[in-house]
């Protein structure tokens, strides 16, 4: 048999994941791509740009793009809806997801991205691992979705329990069209180390500070160099007043050095890697 036909990829295409903010999209993005790339948290409004991975399962290879949770107008985030209006403007495929039966002003908001998108939409009812003890309730979910948009087919599924998820895959591979693989068939983000450091530190920064911080806060990356096969990393946070960067230090610096540790715990992860992490805490704002 002829085995690199079977290392061939056919079907290429786009995938954009749409929802209001913390019904687990990049919970399902990591999960599809088998990878930690797109932070998550509790809090709303964790992704702050476009996320992309690429997923290779030969024949086919789709590129899925994370998007900002879509708020409602009132809300006056509308930059971050006109990102995920851009990712779907570049889709084959989109997935439409929202957590449990209650259908609010942002779900509706999200929706109306999908307005003008001709491709299929796929349905997903997530966080099935909380529904499943009430099927009142994901029957609502489910009327919920089907009374308001001509969607390809609807999945009740679990990201975070990966419950479902090949069946979301399979529907999404189905989708692409016939074209060859636009990436190399080993990688799974094109977003360079740098990013990916910034958005673990935000993950961090999100997950140990409180409504005082404003979730758009900056972090850059300032040196990376190995020394004596440790990869020291200097990464920068920067506040916009002396009360926030008294917050994010925290007592005695205690709060940075949590932070920090955490991180760092999280590169060491994801880079498979020693690593030693440095971090400033500046007001005002990176010099470009
Ligand atoms: N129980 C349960 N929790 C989930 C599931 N998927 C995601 N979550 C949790 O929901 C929260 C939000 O997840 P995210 O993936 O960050 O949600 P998001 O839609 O990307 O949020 P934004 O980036 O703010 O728009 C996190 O605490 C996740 O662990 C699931 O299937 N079941
Ligand atoms: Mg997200």
């Amino acid at each position: 048999m002829d085995n690199h036909k079977n290392n061939e990829v056919k079907q290429f295409g786009y995938c954009a994941i749409i929802g209001r903010p913390n019904v687990g999209k990049s919970t399902m993005f990591n999960a599809l791509l088998g990878h930690s790339v797109s932070i998550v948290t509790r809090k709303a409004q964790t992704t702050q740009t476009e996320i992309m991975g690429v997923v290779t399962d030969f024949p086919y290879q789709y590129v899925m793009l994370d998007t900002p949770g879509v708020q409602s107008r009132l809300k006056r985030r509308t930059k971050l809806n006109r990102v995920a209006a851009k990712s779907v403007f570049e889709a084959d495929i989109a997935l439409f997801v929202v957590a449990g039966s209650q259908w609010n002003e942002d779900d509706e908001a999200a929706l109306q991205v999908l307005k003008d998108f001709d491709g299929p939409v796929i349905g997903c009812v997530n966080k099935l691992d909380k529904l499943s003890s009430a099927p009142e309730r994901m029957a609502k979910a489910i009327d919920a979705l089907q009374s308001r948009y001509a969607f390809e087919k609807i999945l009740t599924l679990s990201a975070l329990r990966k419950l479902h998820m090949d069946l979301l895959h399979q529907e999404i591979c189905d989708a692409m069209p016939f074209g060859e693989a636009q990436f190399p068939v080993d990688i799974v983000t094109e977003h360079d180390d740098a990013f990916l450091i910034q958005e673990m530190v935000r993950a961090k920064l999100l997950e140990f500070l409180h409504e005082e911080i404003p979730y758009d806060l900056c972090v850059s990356v300032d040196l990376e160099k190995i020394v004596k096969d440790v990869r020291h990393i200097y990464v920068t946070i920067w506040v916009n007043s002396p009360t926030q960067k008294a917050v994010v230090i925290g007592k005695g610096g205690s709060k940075i050095k949590q932070i920090g540790s955490q991180a760092r715990l999280m590169m060491e992860k994801h880079f498979d890697y020693p690593i030693f992490l440095k971090t400033w805490v500046k007001v005002g704002a990176p010099s470009e």
